[in-house]
């Protein structure tokens, strides 16, 4: 590998380490989380804001030239692009006399809360968050409209802001449409001269499906919480809802079982190319679980079985069928691991980890994995899904498993995630078509439209290619309603974009991977296939590039796009 440990550190604590041959340039701000403040009692907020505004003042008066105006965005300039949209009426200005109105809900308080903290530190305002006033942003649930689960409306115009959903999820994305809608500088933490625009109108928006997830594969290399937090926040702008953990592979174990304490304590001591790996104390897991859920992002833990167990058979001789611990393993070949089928001992370690993990899981979901267990046979193979799956039921969740979980036979309810491409056999596509229409639900990661580790061209300087190269336009154009053959409309439950991390080490490999490919999978799974238009989205992506330069997200600049200046 490169060599490259940049992690993340902290507020404050400098950002570089030695550069390597796949050095990704790391942008001065990518090296912290955002929006960890802290909540100071109302008297010091006050005095912060005012002396924020006093520092704006020096923006408009004095020496500083006057800021240009600035055109509110249109309406329609989101990722993803909302259901439906009426731009009419002159805009509404964020001025230091706006005020959130919260009324008397708690989820309302709460998505006003973090409306505040997005907005205060590059507008300098008070921005203070109430339960009435006139005027200003108006958060509201109304329980009978047609919002949905995740939907909402929101109106703009002089006098005021409203947003509107029946529920809290929806609610957070409108707070993410509303933030879109503000220029970038406002993703700044230093106070910037505004003003702050938002166009005149109605959006009225609602998710095209349920499941709009993004994987990480913290075992091929292990990520921090903060490095976690940091990508869930990304998440969140686009409105993604799941956040995969791929918590176990051949290379590391990184979940504390109680039961099992060797899975983590050694299993996870190492990671590809033999870095110091790492786990998550369950305290570290619960801290990841209720960051998304602040953020409306459900947690679906993985544990995947019986291939890529190579970490837990280190760690446990006698998950061995032949009773002999191997080495702990650093490489990034696939398919050579596989759990003991025929051994008792196998069932209880599996019983011990899913109830552990559903334990400490809030969220519906269990992932078991069930990819490439190529030294298992398929009978086995089958057999020892036919063991597993009501472990998962008994402990209370839903299984997922990849496809190849379609070849045995999938628990009611289950869900079968897509990773094949264009290549794969019409035999393989054609047995998960047949699970589909047997009532086995399909999310959608076809591995060369929307694997984030495959690298966009030939120079990209991290990833793999095994699926090919695969570009911002091929990432995003595609329609998972009619993908696969034979699969009914209402079997695909949505979209999700793996980022497996064989190379990828840091926050800025992430960053680099992931966007700008990322917004394109929200807007798939998100948008109405009515709206799905390259030329436009284009347009609107590249419309992002100065938001992510200011949250220090470091992009590939792809040649399909045409970004502003640099
Ligand atoms: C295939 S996709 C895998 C992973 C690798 C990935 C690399 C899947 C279910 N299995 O084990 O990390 O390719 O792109």
């Amino acid at each position: 590998m490169g060599g490259l440990f940049h992690r993340f550190r902290p507020e404050g604590s400098a950002g570089d380490g030695p550069a390597g041959e796949w050095s990704i340039p790391i942008p001065t701000k990518g090296a912290r989380v955002r929006r960890h403040r802290l909540h100071l009692p109302g008297s010091l907020h006050l005095l912060g804001s005012l002396l924020l505004v006093a520092a704006t003042g020096l923006f408009t008066s004095g020496a500083a030239p006057a800021p240009a105006p600035v055109e509110p965005r249109p309406l329609a300039q989101v990722i993803p692009a909302p259901a439906s949209v009426t731009e009419a009426g002159p805009p509404y200005r964020i001025t230091g006399t706006t005020g959130i109105r919260v009324g008397d809900s708690p989820a309302a308080r709460a998505a006003g809360e973090y409306l505040a903290d997005l907005l205060r530190p590059a507008t300098g305002y008070p921005l203070p968050v109430t339960r009435h006033g006139a005027g200003g942003i108006r958060l509201r649930l109304a329980h009978d409209g047609p919002y949905g689960a995740e939907g909402y409306r929101l109106d703009s115009g002089p006098a005021g802001i409203t947003l509107t959903a029946a529920r809290p999820a929806g609610l957070f994305h409108g707070v993410q449409t509303l933030r879109q809608l503000l220029p970038a500088a406002v993703e700044e933490d230093t106070v910037q001269p505004g003003p702050w625009p938002v166009a005149g109108g109605t959006i009225r928006d609602t998710p095209r499906y349920p499941w709009r997830g993004a994987m990480l594969d913290v075992a091929r290399h292990f990520f921090t919480v903060d490095e976690v937090k940091r990508y869930v926040d990304r998440l969140a702008l686009y409105k993604f809802n799941k956040l995969h953990l791929h918590l176990s592979d051949d290379q590391g174990w990184r979940i504390a079982v109680d039961s099992w304490p060797r899975l983590a304590e050694y299993g996870g001591s190492t990671e590809v190319g033999g870095g110091p790996g790492g786990h998550y104390t369950k305290e570290q897991y619960r801290e990841i679980v209720r960051y998304a859920a602040a953020r409306h992002l459900e947690v679906v833990p993985e544990i995947d079985m019986p291939g890529h167990t190579h970490a837990a058979l280190a760690s446990y001789a006698e998950l061995n069928c032949d009773g002999v611990a191997p080495p702990l393993y650093t490489g990034t070949a696939v398919g050579f691991s596989s759990l003991c089928v025929p051994k008792e001992v196998t069932y209880d370690f599996v019983d011990d980890v899913i109830r552990e993990l559903a334990a400490l899981t809030p969220g519906r979901y269990l992932h078991i994995g069930g990819d490439e267990a190529h030294s298992t046979s398929h009978a086995d193979y089958a057999r020892f899904m036919e063991r597993v799956q009501p472990v998962v039921a008994r402990y209370g969740k839903t299984v997922v498993g990849w496809h190849q979980l379609t070849g045995a036979s999938p628990a009611r309810g289950a869900l079968a995630q897509y990773w094949g491409l264009d290549r794969t056999s019409d035999e393989e596509k054609a047995e998960v078509a047949k699970a589909a229409r047997s009532g086995t639900g399909i999310i959608l990661s076809p591995a060369d439209r929307v694997y984030l580790d495959m690298k966009y061209d030939r120079t990209t300087p991290l990833g793999l290619s095994w699926a090919g190269y695969v570009e911002v336009k091929r990432s995003y154009d595609w329609d998972p309603g009619s993908y696969l053959p034979g699969v009914p409309q209402d079997a695909v439950r949505g979209v999700e974009a793996p980022l497996w991390t064989e190379t990828i080490e840091n926050s800025a490999h992430i960053d680099h991977m992931a966007f700008p490919r990322l917004p394109g999978v929200a807007e798939l799974g998100w948008s109405p296939a009515a709206t799905h238009d390259w030329e436009d989205y284009r347009t609107r992506l590249a419309a992002q590039a100065p938001r992510w330069d200011a949250l220090g997200i470091g992009y590939h600049r792809s040649p399909q796009v045409d970004w502003p200046a640099a």
